[in-house]
């Protein structure tokens, strides 16, 4: 291969390196839910402001986001991390006439308005205990 050529190869990749790095820095990026717990998110995509829960929690209304704005009625996207079912409810309380949707093991939902309980879900609660 010539210089010129290789020269021409070398703008081509970092052209193409450009072309792919563009779009991920105007993406809001992915927040991380740590292993084992239940994340909610209020942005879309698993991203924006995050609050890490356990297993279960019966009421919302009594934990916030970094923010300080309460997460109770105000997710959009969740990531279960753990390996049990969980029930999401759009009340406080996990009765099971106010569930919304059943997340499976390790899964997670981009746009809770999918499930019909984007900006409402209230608490959920392992499926299988
Ligand atoms: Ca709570």
């Amino acid at each position: 291969m010539s210089f010129r050529k290789v020269a021409v190869a070398a703008s081509a990749v970092v052209a193409g390196v450009a072309l792919f790095a563009a779009p991920a820095t105007a993406e809001p990026a992915l927040v991380e839910c740590s292993p084992d717990l239940v994340c909610v998110y209020d942005g879309y995509n698993l991203t924006g402001e995050i609050y890490m829960f356990g297993l279960s929690d019966l009421n919302y209304a009594d934990d916030a986001f970094a923010s300080g704005l309460s997460v109770n009625d105000r997710s959009s996207s969740v990531w279960n991390r753990s390996g049990q079912h969980i029930n999401f409810y759009v009340h406080g309380g996990a009765n099971i006439g106010d569930l919304c949707f059943r997340l499976e093991p390790y899964g997670s939902r981009n746009n809770l308005g999918g499930e019909g309980c984007d900006n409402s879900v209230s608490s959920h609660y392992p499926a299988g205990l």
